[in-house]
C-alpha cells in the first residue's frame, strides 16, 4: 500500500486540538482511498523554547526535509515567548528553507456558513509570495534603549522571487477563470513595488490569456469587501498577503475557515500545511476550536501529493457537513462534534 509520511507539528494553543482532529480525518479519508499516511509528531512550540531555548533543534530542517508533508497546527505564546521569536525561530525558517515560495489561501463560503457581507458568490485564490519582501528578515537595531536608538527593517525583492510568484500566479489562473490580481503600493514604494509592476507587465504579455489587472493595496482591500466576486487570482508580496487573507477569512466567515498550503512548487523540498489562524490562547483545549480550516489545508495537502479524489472527498464531507448547519456558529459545536461529522459525512 503507498504511504505518506508525514512531519506533525501540532505547535501551540488550539494547534493541538485542531491538528488531531484533522488528523482523524485525514487518516480516514486515506484508508477509504487506499493508501496510508504516516505521522510522525515533534513537539516544536513555545513549550519547547521555554524548555530548549529553541523553537526547534539545530537539526530541525533536516529532520523535516525527509518528509513527503507537513502539517502544522498554530505557532505562538505570547504570554511568554514574544512573537517574532517564536514566528522567526520555527514557521518562517521552514518556509524559506524549503523555497516554499507560494502561500495559497482560498477564500470561498461554505455551504451553511454565513460570512459579514450581502456577497455569497465569490471564489478567490489569494497567493501570498513566502519567503523575501517584507519578511526577509533583513535589518537591526542600534543604540538601544537610548534616545539615539533607530530600527531598520528593509524588504527584500529579486527578480528570481517575484517573477516566480507571478509566474505561479498567472499559471494558477488559467486553471481557474482566467483573472489575475496584482497587488502592490507602487505610487508610495517607488523601488520594489515599481519593480514588481514592471515584472507583472513583463508576464502579462507572456500570459495573454490571462485578464492582468494591477491593484494597489488599499484598493484591492476594499474590493475584497465592496465586490469580492470581481476577483479570481490574487498575488500579493508576503507582508500585504498576510494582511488581505485576514480579509479574506473575515468574509468567509472567519478564521475558522481559512486554510492555507505553503507551496513548494519545485518539490525539491517538502511543503507545509497550516490553517491561517494562531494559538488562540483564550480558547486553548477548551475543546471549541473549529477544526476546519485545518481540515481543509489537510485536504489542500491530500491533492498535493496527488491524492486528488481524496482531497476532494474530504471537501464534500465538510461541506456536507456545515450545510447541516455543523461547525457555521462560534462555541455552538465542540471540535471533537466537528470532526466526527467530517469523518461521518466520508463514509
Ligand atoms: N497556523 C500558523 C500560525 O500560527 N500562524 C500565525 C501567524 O502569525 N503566522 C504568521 C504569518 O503567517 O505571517
Amino acid at each position: 500500500m503507498k504511504s505518506y509520511s508525514i512531519a506533525l507539528i501540532p505547535g501551540d494553543g488550539i494547534g493541538s486540538d485542531v491538528t488531531a482532529a484533522a488528523w482523524t480525518v485525514l487518516e480516514t479519508a486515506a484508508k477509504h482511498a487506499g493508501f496510508a499516511l504516516a505521522g510522525t509528531e515533534f513537539p516544536w512550540s513555545c513549550k519547547f523554547y521555554k524548555e530548549t531555548g529553541r523553537m526547534m533543534p539545530e537539526d530541525g530542517i533536516e529532520t523535516l526535509r525527509g518528509f513527503d508533508a507537513i502539517l502544522l497546527g498554530a505557532v505562538g505564546w505570547p504570554a511568554e515567548v514574544p512573537d517574532s521569536v517564536s514566528l522567526h525561530g520555527l514557521l518562517l525558517p521552514i518556509r524559506k528553507a524549503f523555497v516554499q515560495y507560494a502561500n495559497i489561501r482560498p477564500h470561498r463560503l461554505l455551504p451553511g456558513v454565513t460570512g459579514p457581507l450581502r456577497a455569497e458568490n465569490f471564489d478567490i485564490l489569494c497567493i501570498r509570495e513566502n519567503t523575501e519582501g517584507e519578511y526577509s528578515g533583513a535589518g537591526g537595531r542600534v543604540h538601544q534603549g537610548t534616545l539615539d536608538e533607530v530600527a531598520v527593517e528593509t524588504s527584500i525583492f529579486t527578480r528570481a522571487g517575484v517573477e516566480r510568484i507571478l509566474r505561479f500566479g498567472f499559471e494558477q489562473a488559467r486553471t481557474r477563470r482566467g483573472k489575475l490580481a496584482s497587488v502592490t503600493k507602487s505610487n508610495a514604494q517607488k523601488y520594489s513595488m515599481v519593480f514588481w509592476d514592471e515584472i507583472t507587465r513583463k508576464l502579462a504579455a507572456e500570459y495573454s490569456d490571462v485578464a492582468v489587472t494591477s491593484y494597489h493595496v488599499d484598493a484591492l482591500a476594499a474590493r475584497m469587501i465592496m465586490a469580492p466576486e470581481s476577483l479570481d487570482v490574487v498575488v500579493a508580496s508576503n507582508l500585504f498577503g498576510d494582511i488581505l487573507t485576514d480579509i479574506g477569512a473575515a468574509i468567509q466567515g472567519g478564521l475558522g475557515y481559512a486554510a492555507s498550503a505553503n507551496i513548494n512548487p519545485d518539490r525539491s523540498a517538502p511543503s507545509m500545511f497550516e490553517p491561517v489562524h494562531g494559538s488562540a490562547p483564550d480558547i486553548a483545549h477548551l475543546g471549541i476550536a473549529n477544526p476546519i480550516a485545518t481540515i481543509w489545508s489537510g485536504a489542500m495537502m491530500l491533492d498535493h501529493l496527488g491524492e486528488k479524489a481524496a482531497a476532494d472527498r474530504v471537501m464534500k464531507a465538510v461541506e456536507a457537513t456545515t450545510a447541516r448547519g455543523i461547525g457555521t456558529i462560534p462555541g455552538k459545536d465542540r471540535t471533537e462534534a466537528i470532526t466526527a461529522a467530517v469523518v461521518a459525512a466520508l463514509t
